[in-house]
C-alpha cells in the first residue's frame, strides 16, 4: 500500500499542474473570427463568406461580425466581446489604422492570435495584414483609367469609403502619386469626398459633385459601395458619356452599369479569396509555428501556398493583382460575387 501513496501524489500534482496550465480556451472547436467595417455591403459578405469557407474546411468555428456603421467605435466593442468569449483569432477589416491599437493589443495580450485584411491597422495592432493587391497598382491604374476614358484631359473627382478607411486612403495617395506624372498635366483633381461605404449618402456625395463640379469628366471610386452608387446616380441623370466612371466594383453589382456603358471598365479581386486567406492564415498563427514573420508561410487550402512579405514596419501576405472588368469578361463573373 505504501508505495501507491507518492504514486498519487504524483497523479495529484500533475494534475494540479495541468489544469493549473490549461490554456483558458473554452471547449470545443478553436473559435475564429472576421470583423468586417459595416453591415450592408456585399463585397463584405462575401470577405467574410471566404473567411467561413477557410475556417469550415480545416475544422474550426467561424465568427462572422460587423457593425451598423463603420466607425472605430464600433469594431473596437467587438472586439472586447470576442476577447470575453475566448477566441483563437480576431482577422480584423479596420475603420482606422490606429484607434484599434489599445483593443487589438489587448487581445493579443489574452492570448488571441490578431491579423488584419483588406483594410489593415498599424503594424503594431496585428501579426500579418492580409493584402488584396499592391496599394500602388491599384492606385495608379484608376488613374491612368480615368485618364484613357477622358482623353487626358479634364476635371476628376474620387467618390471614397470613410475619411478613416485605411485601404481607400493608401490608395488615394497613389493616385495622387499618378497624378504628378506631367502626362497628368491637364487633368485635375477636384475633390474627394466621402460616402463611408453607405448606399444612401454614397449617393448624395455622389449627386454634390455633380452640383459642385458642372464640367466633371470622371469620377474615381475604389470603393464597391461607392461606385454602384456612382454608377446610378449617372443612369438615373442619364450622364453616361459625359461624367464617366471607374474604380473598383464588385461584378455582381456593377454588370448593368457596364453592359450598359455608364462605366466602360473598373478593377476588382476574388473578395471570396480575400477572406479564404484570412482564414487559413489565422489558423496558421492559432497553431504555429507560423508568426506572421517575413519568410513565413500558409498553406492556404485551395489558394495554395503563400508567403509573408515586409509591409513598412510589418509584415503581410498579397493575394495577387487587380483584376480588369469590362464588357468582355463582366458575364463570367457576375454570379461569381
Ligand atoms: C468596399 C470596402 C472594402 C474595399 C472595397 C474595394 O467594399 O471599402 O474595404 O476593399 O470596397
Amino acid at each position: 500500500m505504501k508505495k501507491f501513496i507518492p504514486l498519487i501524489a504524483i497523479a495529484m500534482a500533475s494534475l494540479v499542474f495541468l489544469v493549473g496550465c490549461a490554456p483558458a480556451t473554452p471547449p470545443g472547436p478553436a473559435k475564429y473570427a472576421i470583423i468586417f467595417k459595416n453591415t450592408g455591403n456585399p463585397y463584405g459578405e462575401k470577405e467574410m463568406e471566404g473567411f467561413k469557407n477557410a475556417v469550415t474546411e480545416f475544422g474550426g468555428e467561424a465568427i462572422l461580425k460587423a457593425p451598423d456603421a463603420p466607425t472605430a467605435e464600433a469594431q473596437i466593442a467587438m472586439i472586447e466581446e470576442l476577447i470575453a468569449q475566448k477566441v483563437a483569432a480576431i482577422c480584423i477589416v479596420g475603420n482606422d489604422k490606429d484607434a484599434l491599437e489599445p483593443a487589438l493589443k489587448k487581445a493579443m495580450a489574452a492570448g488571441i492570435k490578431v491579423l488584419s485584411a483588406d483594410s489593415g491597422v498599424n503594424a503594431a495592432s496585428r501579426q500579418v495584414h492580409i493584402n488584396q493587391a499592391d496599394p500602388e497598382r491599384i492606385g495608379r491604374v484608376e488613374v491612368q483609367a480615368a485618364f484613357d476614358m477622358i482623353g487626358g484631359e479634364g476635371e476628376i473627382a474620387v467618390l471614397s469609403a470613410t475619411s478613416q478607411a485605411t485601404n481607400q486612403n493608401a490608395w488615394i495617395e497613389w493616385m495622387k502619386e499618378e497624378l504628378k506624372d506631367p502626362k497628368y498635366a491637364k487633368v485635375k483633381l477636384v475633390k474627394v469626398a466621402y460616402g463611408d461605404d453607405l448606399r444612401d449618402k454614397s449617393v448624395s456625395e455622389m449627386e454634390g459633385l455633380l452640383k459642385s463640379f458642372p464640367n466633371l469628366k470622371c469620377v474615381i471610386a475604389p470603393t464597391t459601395v461607392g461606385i454602384a452608387a456612382a454608377g446610378k446616380v449617372i443612369t438615373d441623370k442619364n450622364l453616361k458619356g459625359k461624367v464617366h466612371l471607374t474604380g473598383l466594383g464588385l461584378p455582381s453589382e456593377m454588370a448593368e452599369y457596364i453592359e450598359s456603358g455608364v462605366c466602360e471598365w473598373m478593377y476588382l479581386w476574388n473578395p471570396l479569396d480575400v477572406g479564404y486567406l484570412a482564414g487559413f492564415t489565422a489558423q496558421a498563427l492559432v497553431t504555429g509555428p507560423f508568426t506572421g514573420k517575413v519568410g513565413d508561410k500558409v498553406t492556404a487550402g485551395k489558394l495554395g501556398e503563400k508567403s509573408v512579405i515586409a509591409d513598412g514596419d510589418g509584415t503581410q501576405i498579397m493575394l495577387g493583382d487587380p483584376f480588369k472588368f469590362d464588357a468582355t469578361n463582366i458575364a463570367d463573373w457576375k454570379a461569381v460575387y
